[in-house]
């Protein structure tokens, strides 16, 4: 068990912690930090290639070249933690969130997107070298370090980044469903779906017994969108690797907020990540499943996606004047 396990990891993880030197992230996990880059180095700005505006649902843009894609999602109202009744007590209680539309990463942020931040001068470039596949997903990046990524991605694109709260991962996750996972509650296909602890990744970590029978081809880290996405487009948010959230860690949803904000303190001893990755169970990857790691954890089955604020971090023109009398009523042409 590493020092870098959650909070509830015992409960979720006591047979494999049994079993084998498995933790709940990956192969390697630690609590070290990273130093050596500059907080705030100097910036090229881009020129944002997706326009301001209206963003319909369902929308994929990209702001630089250089930057991850988006996927706007509606606002809307669901349902948050134990739907199904079969979860763990840190998922309950069930409480209704309202979130307003907003932008989240079509992909978990990859090493090449990575990468771009590390040669600004603005990350880290010691996680690359634990998974230097451009295509998978970056990991070996602590909390912190994830947040010199959104911010180098602001100052990049004069656009709001930052991580997702927790309700917002779980919102974008369910789609709109109450389900187990994003394609439903069959377990037994998730080697279709998903990358987890399967025969492959049992095959390469013979010690690590909590895995199902089926074979999704990946005994690590797969590249990002090798699954189908849920229903709103989105890649892997079950499986691959645990994503980090915004919020600090809470054992329960007692007192969470109901309007989509992160849920913090000033004291925040843990953060939240979610969705599971290519070392667990399809118990330990529901949509609802939650860990909590300190924010200076590294592990190579722990990354992240982005989230965009449909605002900009930077003024913008200003809206049309509304119409004249004699046009107001008049249909317009798209
Ligand atoms: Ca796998």
């Amino acid at each position: 068990m590493s020092a870098a396990s959650g909070p509830g990891t015992q409960s979720r993880y006591l047979g494999l912690a049994l079993l084998s030197a498995c933790i709940c992230h990956g192969a390697n996990a630690s609590a070290a930090t990273t130093a050596g880059t500059s907080p705030h180095p100097a910036v090229q700005r881009c020129a944002p290639q997706a326009a301001p505006g209206s963003l319909p649902p369902g929308t994929v843009l990209r702001d630089c070249a250089d930057t991850p894609q988006l996927v706007a999602v509606p606002g809307g109202s669901f349902r948050m933690g134990d739907v199904l009744g079969n979860g763990y007590d840190y998922e309950r209680p069930v409480h209704t969130v309202r979130i307003e539309g907003f932008l989240i990463g079509r992909y978990e942020v990859t090493v090449a997107e990575w990468m771009a931040c590390v040669q600004a001068g603005a990350c880290p470039g010691a996680s690359a070298a634990q998974d230097p596949v451009p295509s998978h997903p970056i990991s070996m990046v602590s909390w912190d370090e994830a947040q010199q990524y959104v911010a180098w991605l602001t100052r990049r694109s004069g656009r709001a980044y930052r991580l997702p709260s927790e309700a917002e991962w779980e919102y974008a996750a369910r789609a709109g469903s109450d389900n187990q996972y994003t394609w439903g509650n069959t377990e037994t296909s998730i080697c279709l779906h998903a990358n987890v602890l399967d025969i492959s990744g049992h095959q390469a970590n013979p010690g690590w017994n909590w895995w199902i029978g089926c074979d999704d081809g990946y005994p690590r880290a797969a590249p990002v969108g090798s699954f189908p996405p849920n229903d709103w487009g989105l890649y892997d948010m079950i499986g691959n690797v645990w994503e980090w959230v915004a919020d600090c860690w809470h054992g329960n949803y007692d007192g969470a907020p109901g309007n989509g904000a992160p849920w913090v303190e000033d004291a925040c001893p843990k953060h939240v990540n979610r969705g599971g990755g290519w070392g667990n169970h399809p118990r330990t990857t529901r949509i609802s499943t939650r860990d909590g790691d300190i924010h200076s954890a590294h592990s190579d089955g722990l990354g992240f996606r982005v989230a965009r604020s449909i605002l900009y971090a930077t003024p913008q023109p200003a809206l049309p004047a509304a119409p004249s009398p004699a046009t107001a009523g008049t249909a317009q042409q798209p």
